[in-house]
């Protein structure tokens, strides 16, 4: 007898098969308008750009000039590898003559770039870290890229890019790319969190899940704990919570992207906290943790630099590092919970050893 039911299952496969980003973008907007059209044409680019590092990654350990660093150190003093720059390189390629970025502000440019064509009509900025974890390219474990798009405001005539040095709510879509066993992509232009997947053999990004959600708790949490001593005692305060609670699990590759994702799907909370030599602490708002937080919000969770929630963050220059506390909703709080007590217990000790 024949299956009935084998039309119905086909019809679906071709169609969750043919839900590439592109179409995505403009079903997710409702509209063939002309800021649709840009959006649809910016996830594009960066899906190109996606694609040509994946495939530079794939054939690393085979072909010379890929892996290993190029000498110089970059404007945040940190040596520059081989593939930060082919990345970098390959972002700024994949938007010249596409007459929709204007500039490029990324974590190996101490200024942004332009690309004087697209200028006159071009009304994006592109903010991107081009690759991200990279002390992972060189043993074959994921890194990721992530980015950040703005509307340009005013005409910048002073070339300062002083319109960027505003909050996370000026994003009008951000996201990254994992390079993991597969090649994943996951966006948002502020209508959810979307993640798909290359598909090697067809070329395409094609969708895997549609409005992440993040869990209001989960188990895991993910911190580079060989910096414990360097800590607030309110960080150390959390740890010491974790250890002593069941129910908790640590893990940490060493690359924002991948834990992040991890976070993402199964819940919990990343943490990256100022140390007392750094109280700023290592991740850059712009392109790294204002782009993650977009994303947590999207997904129902939270973003947090311990005292004011990261998405209000506004920079005061364009590679400003701030601290970073992003994941579940409770677990967020939690954290923030002893980072409160200290300061009221701090505060408390303060009023007490005044005179009189
Ligand atoms: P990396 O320096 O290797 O590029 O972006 C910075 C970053 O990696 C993050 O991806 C990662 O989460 C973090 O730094 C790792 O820093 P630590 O080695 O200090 O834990």
């Amino acid at each position: 007898m024949a299956d009935v039911d084998q039309p119905v299952a086909q019809e679906r496969t071709l169609d969750r098969d043919c839900t590439t980003l592109t179409r995505h973008v403009l079903q997710q907007l409702h509209s063939f308008s002309a800021e649709a059209q840009d959006l649809s044409a910016l996830m594009t680019r960066i899906a190109l750009a996606a694609k040509l590092i994946s495939r530079r990654l794939s054939r690393a350990g085979l072909v010379e000039g890929v892996l290993g660093v190029t000498g110089t150190v970059n404007v945040q003093g940190e040596s520059v590898k081989k593939m930060d720059l082919y990345a970098n390189d390959v972002f700024i390629s994949v938007f010249k003559q596409s007459g929709l970025v204007c500039r490029l502000a990324s974590e190996e440019m101490e200024k942004p770039y332009y690309i004087p064509e697209n200028c006159p009509i071009g009304r994006y900025t592109l903010l991107y870290d081009p690759i991200d974890g990279s002390s992972n390219i060189d043993i074959n474990l994921n890194i990721g890229s992530i980015f950040s798009i703005r509307r340009q405001e005013g005409d910048d005539s002073d070339g300062e890019a002083s319109d960027l040095l505003q909050n996370g709510r000026k994003q009008i879509a951000a996201g990254y790319i994992l390079y993991g066993p597969s090649t994943m992509l996951v966006y948002s232009i502020g209508t959810g969190v979307h993640s798909f997947t290359l598909d090697p053999s067809l070329g395409e990004f094609i969708l895997s899940k549609e409005n992440m959600q993040v869990p209001e708790h989960g188990p895991i949490y993910s911190v580079n704990e060989g910096n414990f001593w360097q800590w607030d005692e309110s960080i150390r305060d959390y740890i010491r919570y974790v250890h002593r609670h069941e129910g908790y699990t640590a893990r940490y590759s060493g690359a924002l992207v991948g834990d992040f994702h991890r976070i993402l799907s199964q819940g919990g909370v990343f943490l990256y906290p100022g140390t007392l030599k750094k109280p700023e602490g290592k991740l850059r708002l712009l392109y790294e943790t204002a782009p993650l937080a977009f994303l947590m919000e999207q997904a129902g969770g939270k973003a947090s630099t311990g005292t004011q929630n990261l998405m209000d963050v506004v920079p005061k220059a364009l590679h400003q590092r701030t601290p970073l506390i992003i994941g579940s909703k409770e677990d967020v709080a939690l954290v923030e919970s002893f980072i409160q007590e200290r300061a009221r217990d701090s505060e408390e000790a303060t009023i007490a050893s005044r005179p009189g």
